[in-house]
């Protein structure tokens, strides 16, 4: 069909939308504020998965607070409506639920989020200015909060045809301190590259000047090249298995490949927007990939003996990319990123076992290797099973019989007033154990890198040793044992070095405690010790520096005639009993971090993302966040 203003017939100012914003876009946190482009990048899109567009720009005001995304498809229609007399552009822009998209002719498929369109942006922006070219002219139009701010103008000629839109998201709804993060939208945007293979997208930041360009002509067998290098995990098997396929519900994509991880990193899109909480077509993907595994080792007669497999061990190691369009999704839950339209299951679970079990047979020696694989992980699972239990069995019990032999622990047994330092190393250990209180203050020593728990079953965990120790320690079991009420210690400190290596442990510790012991965390027990980096001694004074910046400040403030004498920690084993006692155990002098969940839905997409980075990464970002929600707390 052919569009005209005709088609919107439905008026509803977005007064609704500025009164309940997160009824619209899920909240009105940072996550809403990009949600905002999302919605208009997503519009690009879908003139582009239409075969209008062929390539967008999005750029990023210099604060950051604002962005422009511009794309070279048909162009917003600008006729003017017969009955409204508004142009088509105002209507669709200052109107609920008006525009071509829902007439469901002009779109054979939509991301366009959740199906609210433009005009919720337009309503959510203190200022929003739409220019569009098409008919041989460029025309433009200015918004504010939802209304038009002028009208619609014609700058001049103009050839070819696109859209191109520049808003700010209101301060009034947001907040000041919100804007765009530079990475968030990077990666946003580079997986629709990926989603949307021969699209070109490019990302301009005015900050630094910096352009960057995605185009993936394999579309998502790049991507899970990408994600398979990212893992740093060596895949089984050199050739993927890929997918495309094509019925009268559901237009799927999907690529895979095994890997010698533990973890499972199955990545959804539907209508090319992420679903991190799965839904349907991840439940079909997880329900064809077991079938077609199963029916061909039946098929091949293998049938491992002693052990049984289950869901979990075929998919270790799995990395995966589903990708569907459907013509009407139905996104569900808080955050509405998970699908909810039944039909995708059945006819993702069946293409995928079908043409999975198919290459198997074809690709002998990739189906050999994948099969050894998921029969290793599933003895593996086994064995630390028994492990597992017998820890849940003796953390149920919990008194002190129980307590791991290097716990040096404190001789007060009221849990309120006792502290643990969960700390890195064996002389750090030694240290804190003389520079304690040891009427209230217990010490346990840790050693190596603690499990990565992200992925890890149960068992695996608790098959760790020093994770063992940290749980009966701690008393207060774990799972679905947990009982804050058994806890022995109401503050739990992370101290490590300020090193690459302690940031990984305290990531994982934080991740462990997140996934299995989410209790303690938002009981608010969790705290992250700031040992310092510096000792500064002038004159009779000693300061202390966590970092450069705050050695800096220092030294400017010393008086003029005092020669400091500066030395640097190179790690926590390096400091005495006493400059531990002093900067970091005393409560009265010690700074520390408290680790709050302050949006679970939030935390579980970041630790889940987080999982996926490098160490370093993760720990800044863990730090920055804690930074910024305990600005003012920093003293415990
Ligand atoms: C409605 C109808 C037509 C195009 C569009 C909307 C359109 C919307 C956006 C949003 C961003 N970029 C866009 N490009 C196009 C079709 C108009 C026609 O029939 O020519």
């Amino acid at each position: 069909m052919t569009y005209t203003a005709e088609s919107i017939e439905v008026l509803e100012g977005l007064e609704p939308v500025r009164k309940r914003p997160a009824m619209y876009i899920g909240g009105v946190d940072v996550r809403g504020y990009h949600h905002l482009l999302w919605e208009i990048v997503d519009n690009s899109v879908d003139e582009a998965i239409n075969g209008y567009a062929k390539r967008i720009d999005v750029v990023l005001d210099k604060d950051h607070k604002g962005a422009t995304v511009s794309d070279d498809g048909r162009g917003i229609p600008v006729d003017m409506h017969p009955k409204f007399k508004r142009p088509a552009l105002e209507l669709i822009l200052c109107t609920l639920h008006a525009g071509g998209k829902f007439d469901g002719g002009s779109y054979k498929v939509s991301g366009g989020l959740h199906g609210v369109g433009s005009s919720v942006v337009n309503a959510l922006s203190s200022a929003l200015t739409a220019t569009v070219r098409r008919d041989g002219r460029e025309h433009q139009q200015l918004f504010s909060r939802g209304v038009a701010a002028s009208k619609l103008k014609v700058l001049g000629p103009a050839r070819g045809s696109g859209t191109s839109t520049h808003f700010r998201p209101d301060a009034s709804i947001f907040g000041d301190k919100a804007s765009f993060d530079l990475d968030t939208v990077r990666e946003r945007l580079e997986a629709k590259s990926y989603l949307h293979k021969g699209l070109r997208i490019t990302l301009l930041d005015e900050a630094s000047g910096k352009k960057e360009e995605f185009l993936h002509p394999e579309g998502i067998n790049d991507y899970l090249g990408k994600l398979v290098r990212g893992s740093g995990k060596p895949a089984i098997h050199p050739n993927l298995f890929t997918l495309e396929r094509d019925s009268e519900e559901v237009r799927m994509e999907c690529a895979l490949q095994w890997t010698e991880g533990t973890d499972e990193n199955v990545r959804s899109y539907a209508n090319g927007i992420p679903t991190p909480s799965g839904g349907t077509h991840e439940n079909g993907f997880k329900q064809g990939l077991g079938k077609a595994i199963r029916a061909y080792m039946t098929a091949k007669n293998i049938s491992p003996k002693g052990v049984t497999l289950a869901a979990e061990d075929i998919r270790e190691g799995v990395v995966a990319i589903i990708s569907v369009y459907v013509r009407e999704p139905q996104f569900q839950g808080q955050t509405k990123d998970r699908l909810n339209n039944p039909e995708v299951a059945g006819a993702v679970e069946s293409g995928l076992r079908v043409a999975l079990e198919q290459w198997l047979l074809d690709n002998a020696s990739a189906a050999d290797s994948i099969v050894a694989r998921i029969i290793t992980a599933a003895r593996a699972r086994a064995a630390s099973r028994a492990a597992g239990q017998q820890v849940l069995r003796k953390t149920a019990i919990s008194h002190r019989l129980n307590l791991p032999g290097k716990l040096a622990d404190c001789a007060s047994t009221d849990p309120e007033e006792c502290e643990l330092f969960l700390v890195e190393g064996d002389s750090a250990g030694g240290n804190a154990k003389q520079g304690r209180d040891r009427r209230t203050q217990a010490i346990l020593p840790l050693r190596g890198k603690v499990l990565n728990t992200e992925r890890a079953s149960a068992e695996a965990i608790l098959a760790n040793k020093e994770l063992q120790n940290i749980v009966s320690g701690l008393g207060c079991g774990v799972g679905a044992e947990f009982d804050a009420g058994k806890l022995r210690y109401a503050k739990v400190f992370l101290l490590m070095d300020a090193d690459t290596d302690g940031h990984h442990i305290a990531t994982l510790l934080l991740t462990f405690f997140y996934r299995h012991l989410p209790g303690l965390l938002r009981g608010g027990h969790v705290y992250i010790a700031m040992p310092p980096l510096y000792r500064i001694d002038a004159g009779r004074e000693t300061y202390w520096a966590l970092d450069d910046a705050e050695k800096e400040r220092v030294l400017a403030n010393l008086p003029k005639n005092v020669k400091p004498d500066i030395s640097r920690f190179k790690g926590l084993g390096e400091m005495s009993a006493d400059e531990l006692k002093q900067t970091t155990l005393d409560p009265r002098r010690r700074r520390a971090l408290r680790v709050m969940i302050d949006n679970e839905v939030e935390a579980d997409r970041v630790m889940n993302e987080l999982m996926g980075k490098d160490p370093q990464a993760r720990y800044h970002f863990i730090m920055e966040r804690a930074k910024e929600a305990e600005a003012d707390d920093l003293d415990v």
